[in-house]
């Protein structure tokens, strides 16, 4: 992509985001529709559908040639990733929205021909946008992420999971995981998948693991954590493929190894 188109694009993008964060903080306490998807703890709000379908509407009123993907359904029945790409949750953390009124976030990544170029994880309430272009870093509020720091020990990492992990799964055995959990300094849970990345690309968390995620939650972070250079593959070590739901193991490139051989070990 140009960078001249890039950049014009990355203006307008940051502009959408900001206004839409601004929306949600403004209604933060309107009465809330929630309705539930694949389960019972699976929330959906009219918020997370407003927020989606405005993000629709200003793609296809400024851009009608890009695609959008995204969680709520009003982005393109996609399959392939040619041409220009927007990759959208509107709300990453809904049940931290509903529940907590903070840590969430929106999260866009725009891919042009299967490649990232553009990230935005924006924490709402906080008010801090970290972002990212390809080959030219990723920042916080507009300050730069310094590169991830160099021959860190998985005994002195900080690792982002959900306790699922060390109840029986369907993935690794918990055994293993909870020798992990003893090995590594300490673990964190925040319940935002797109915050969780940002967190390692900002590397005050050295990984985060997770079962299942789909593209609209690791599509911006993909981007951040590789511009500070960071890795990103799924639990067996294999590449993202950006339009497949799946595991991911996001971290600081010095401790993959040691992380994935954990894996590999409890891998049922
Ligand atoms: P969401 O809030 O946008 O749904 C923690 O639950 C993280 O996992 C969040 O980033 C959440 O995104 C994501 N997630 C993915 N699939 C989920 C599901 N079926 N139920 C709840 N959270 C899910
Ligand atoms: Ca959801
Ligand atoms: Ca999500
Ligand atoms: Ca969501």
């Amino acid at each position: 992509m140009k960078s001249e188109i890039r950049d014009n694009l990355f203006d307008q993008a940051m502009e959408w985001v900001m206004s839409a964060g601004a929306n949600i903080r403004n209604k933060i306490n309107d009465p809330l529709e929630i309705d539930t998807k694949s389960n019972a703890n699976d929330l959906v709000t009219t918020m997370d559908k407003e927020t989606e379908y405005y993000f629709a509407t200003c793609i296809r009123n400024k851009y009608p040639e890009h695609f959008l993907l995204g969680e709520e359904g009003y982005g393109d029945n996609i399959t392939t990733m040619k041409g220009t790409v927007w990759i959208i949750d509107p709300i990453d953390g809904t049940m931290n929205f509903v529940h907590q009124k903070r840590n969430f976030a929106i999260s866009v990544g725009i891919y042009h021909e299967g490649v990232g170029e553009i990230g935005f994880i924006y924490d709402v309430m906080a008010d801090v946008l970290y972002h990212a272009k390809r080959n030219e870093g990723a920042y916080k509020n507009n300050v730069k992420l310094p590169h991830l720091k160099e021959d860190l020990n998985l005994e002195e990492s900080i690792i982002g999971l959900n306790h699922f992990w060390l109840c029986t799964n369907r993935l690794v055995d918990e055994k293993i995981m909870q020798d992990l959990v003893r090995t590594v300094r300490g673990t964190r849970t925040y319940g935002s998948a797109a915050l969780e990345f940002a967190h390692v690309a900002e590397g005050i968390m050295d990984g985060y693991l997770t079962m299942r995620l789909a593209p609209w939650d690791i599509a911006a972070g993909l981007i951040l954590v590789k511009e500070v250079g960071g890795i990103t593959s799924n639990i067996d070590g294999d590449q993202i493929n950006i339009l497949e739901a799946g595991s991911v193991v996001t971290c600081n490139t010095s401790i993959q190894s040691k992380l994935l051989d954990y894996l590999q070990k409890g891998r049922k």
